[in-house]
């Protein structure tokens, strides 16, 4: 029987991780992850953090060009960086070193974020900050799969920066020009020169010697900020940092020739092209290309419209699969119990249907309390503003829990009392009542209001081991004591949390004291009323019944819960709680 909660639990775990998509908070720390990566870009690139990037991702930035697979786009995106980090020498892309995030929208599996980055210039001791926009598609694994980045006023950025570093690389060059463009097509050639003498060589080679490197870089147009993967100075230059990690792929591009990275391009292939192999489009009929072959586009279009619906607590259209598993299993494991009581007690065996209906609940009433009581007690620190997703989930199974059982009880018994059913109406209703509003006002308070009203529905696992005992004619002497108990326990309890709720909402749900929001209030006082009063109704009932067996007990004549059953009955249908 204590599978159950188990059984639940492995269900609603095997629900949620069926999902294809993550949630969308995963994807906002995996950007995260990202740009400090990216900010740091080291760790990337000497293994201590794993690349963000997957094994096949396909990358584009707008002023340079489109690099395919991991190696590649480490290399550019976390290498160049690096590198140009360990020169003592003034370079003309600046190492980032922090970032703020200016916007991000999240549609799994799809990104669009924009980060300001600060570049760090240390020669000229300065930090310029560049935007970058990305749109980025994750894989399932949670890597980037693709990624399109435009460097927000990138060309801006370079006329902004060339006159605060020009004087600067003057100065290493030992010039005395003071022509930007001569300097940094003299800086250019440098830098690539250099590394090209260094590292290309061999069957690496690109240029007979340094002079005819620089003679080459010097003839070579520098190119436009926006030009970084055309034939020129400015592209070469960028490569020129990877030239260390593979020279037998990147010598080539600073090469004469280019290689395949500083080439002529064309605009409009460009801007058609699409490099990607995983769509930046958020919204898609189907997951498989093939699935949605034969649909019509008027159909593809509300195959995306069903598939985008956001679920809210009150959405009709909606099938809860949890929901309907619980009430599953709610009456499996009725069926189990009954089947103990009917093998192993003789009392049950010789009570009346209704009693057998009733004794039963009260097992399933003290199993589903106790679970939902334990889920509470874990997520309690809510009640202190200390919110979390696992908090909040716990809560909700909690009201399901209870939402699922009382429905269930009603309609298993045979017959209700009204005060009983009055109960069950009015925690159901302000469960319901409470979980619409929070879904759609977002206040995190109501949680805490959840969680105590949850409290009156399960701390009273005492009357329903009383009512147990004294329906299946446990010792009466026990019996007695424990109903006593009970019905002052839990009238202790239903006052303490009634309490509790009004001084918490009086403090925490100020927002829906005021006249546009004062529904809540007055449904909740209403509500807290009434459940109050079914509640004393209860406790008074528990303790009659407790009365009732002392009277039996110093009664010689009739025996306790024995054979003035029939009798019992009719108070039974008063007491099952409350
Ligand atoms: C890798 O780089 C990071 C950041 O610079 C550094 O903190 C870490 O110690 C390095 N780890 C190794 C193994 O070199
Ligand atoms: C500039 O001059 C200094 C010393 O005069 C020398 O060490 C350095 O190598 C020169 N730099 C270049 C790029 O010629
Ligand atoms: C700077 O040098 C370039 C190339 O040598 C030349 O075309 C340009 O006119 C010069 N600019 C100024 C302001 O002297
Ligand atoms: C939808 O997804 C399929 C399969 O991944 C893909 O082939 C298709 O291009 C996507 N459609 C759009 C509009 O991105
Ligand atoms: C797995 C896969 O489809 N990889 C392709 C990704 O896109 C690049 C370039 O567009 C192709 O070269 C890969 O084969």
């Amino acid at each position: 029987m204590f599978a159950y909660p188990l059984t639940l639990s492995v269900i609603l775990q095997l629900v949620l991780t069926a999902s294809a998509y993550r949630q969308p908070y995963a994807y906002l720390q995996a950007i995260q992850s990202f740009a400090d990566a990216f900010t740091n870009p080291s760790s990337v690139i000497n293994g201590s953090i794993a690349s963000p990037l997957a094994e096949d991702v396909v990358g584009r930035i707008d002023v340079t060009t489109t690099f395919v697979g991991q190696e590649l786009n480490t290399e550019y995106l976390f290498g160049l960086f690096v590198e140009g980090a360990s020169e003592t020498s003034t370079q003309l892309i600046g190492s980032p070193s922090s970032y703020t995030t200016q916007s991000l929208v999240v549609e799994p599996p799809n990104v669009a974020v924009s980060l300001v980055n600060q570049l760090h210039y240390p020669t000229i001791n300065s930090y310029f900050p560049l935007q970058i926009d990305l749109f980025i598609a994750f894989d399932d694994d949670m890597k980037i799969i693709s990624y399109d980045a435009i460097l927000r006023r990138w060309s801006e950025f370079f006329t902004y920066l060339t006159p605060l570093i020009v004087p600067q690389i003057a100065t290493e060059l030992n010039s005395t020009s003071t022509n930007s463009t001569e300097l940094i097509t003299m800086k250019t050639a440098n830098d690539v020169c250099e590394m090209s003498t260094q590292y290309c060589t061999g069957e690496n080679q690109v240029y007979d010697s340094n002079d005819a490197c620089m003679e080459f870089m010097t003839n070579i147009e520098f190119g436009n900020p926006w030009e970084g993967g055309m034939d020129n100075g400015w592209c070469r230059y960028i490569h020129k940092n990877m030239v260390k990690y593979r020279p037998e792929v990147h010598c080539p591009h600073i090469g004469p020739t280019g290689g395949d990275m500083c080439i002529a391009r064309d605009y409009v292939q460009l801007t058609e092209d699409m490099p990607f192999n995983a769509t930046l489009i958020a919204y898609n009929a189907s997951y498989n290309a093939l699935d949605i072959k034969n649909v019509p586009d008027h159909n593809q279009d509300e195959l995306v419209e069903i598939a985008t619906e956001i679920v809210y607590m009150t959405t009709v259209a909606f099938y809860s699969v949890s929901c309907v598993i619980y009430m599953l299993l709610l009456y499996v494991l009725a069926k189990v119990i009954e089947f103990f009581f009917y093998r192993y007690s003789m009392s049950y065996r010789t009570m009346s249907i209704t009693n057998q209906r009733n004794s039963v609940t009260y097992v399933m009433d003290l199993l589903v309390t106790i679970t939902a009581l334990a889920l509470q007690l874990v997520s309690s620190p809510v009640l202190n503003n200390r919110y979390t997703f696992a908090a909040s989930g716990m809560l909700k199974v909690t009201a399901l829990l209870i939402s699922g059982l009382y429905i269930f009880e009603l309609t298993y018994r045979i017959s209700m009392r009204w005060p009983l059913m009055t109960h069950h109406f009015c925690t159901i209703f302000a469960i319901v009542l409470l979980l619409s509003v929070l879904s759609y006002t977002r206040h995190p308070a109501l949680m805490g209001a959840g969680e105590i009203w949850l409290f009156q529905a399960t701390t009273e696992q005492s009357v329903f081991v009383g009512l147990l005992m004294y329906r299946l004619d446990y010792s009466p002497r026990w019996t007695r004591d424990v109903l006593y108990l009970a019905a002052i326990q839990s009238f202790i309890f239903k006052l303490g949390f009634a309490a509790y709720l009004l001084g918490f909402w009086a403090q925490h749900l100020v927002q829906f004291h005021s006249s546009d929001d004062i529904a809540l209030s007055v449904l909740l006082v209403v509500l807290t009323v009434l459940l109050m009063a079914t509640q004393v109704y209860g406790a008074g009932a528990v303790w009659g019944l407790a009365k009732k067996v002392n009277r039996f007990m110093n009664d010689p004549l009739p025996s306790p819960a024995g054979s003035d059953k029939s009798h019992d009955t009719l108070v039974f249908e008063e007491l099952h709680k409350h």
